[in-house]
């Protein structure tokens, strides 16, 4: 059994929407990350950057932290979306580790310096705006030619999934409206079952309070 600690974010949707695609049995904790709860002790423990999400597997006593950590453990564990050799792990792998790389990060710092610095600062506005278009603008042109990251559906995509889909909004109007190919995608991947079932999961718990 899988204990999840996470919260709505596009980060904390990541084991979210596996473990719903999966099957695995799990229970879902929420940390509120606007209360502080990530920095409590109990959670430092488990994650020791204070940032969600993070899981313990129950059946093997192991605590596992990084979304991309997360998702690996949890296909090794399943046997699903990750190829287990071969060119297809090779491309999951890269795309995997551009979403931990670039597209949280650009769009991560985009939101911190356009909506939540207590200085706004032009220069780092514009860049990470720019950095952040730039980056969704590479998966627009990976999804004009196969219709998932890795050719398959994959953790991949599951990495992606809510980054695209917020920063596709956040730009809108600004060059977003032109990755259509992108916008397809995120379309392609809200459409699959487990994944409207983890978001809707995750929203419930928030609105029930935890
Ligand atoms: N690289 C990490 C990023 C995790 C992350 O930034 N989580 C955010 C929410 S999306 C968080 O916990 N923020 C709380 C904080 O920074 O105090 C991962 O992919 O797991």
């Amino acid at each position: 059994m899988i204990e999840l600690y996470t919260w709505t974010t596009p980060n904390g949707q990541k084991p979210m929407i596996m473990l719903e695609e999966t099957g695995l049995t799990y229970h879902l904790n929420l940390v509120n990350i606007g209360a502080g709860e990530q920095q409590r002790p109990d959670f430092l423990a488990i994650s020791p950057n204070g940032k969600i999400p993070a899981i313990v597997d129950r059946d093997a006593d192991l605590p596992v932290f990084e979304s991309g950590a997360i998702l690996l453990y949890l296909a090794e564990k399943s046997g699903k979306f990750l190829p287990a050799s071969g060119a297809a792990r090779v491309e999951t792998l890269e795309w995997m580790f551009f979403q931990a790389a670039h597209t949280g990060p650009m769009i991560g710092q985009y939101h911190h310096f356009a909506t939540a610095a207590p200085e706004k600062i032009p220069y780092a506005i514009e860049r990470y705006r720019k950095e952040s278009l730039r980056v969704l603008g590479v998966l627009d042109q990976r999804l004009k030619s196969v219709d998932y990251l890795a050719g398959e559906y994959s953790v991949a995509d599951m990495m992606h999934f809510g980054w695209a889909r917020s920063g596709l909004s956040n730009f809108k109007g600004e060059g977003a409206e032109t990755l259509t190919a992108l916008a397809a995608w995120v379309e392609r991947v809200e459409a699959r079952p487990a994944v409207s079932r983890a978001l809707d999961k995750l929203n419930a718990a928030k609105d029930a309070g935890g």
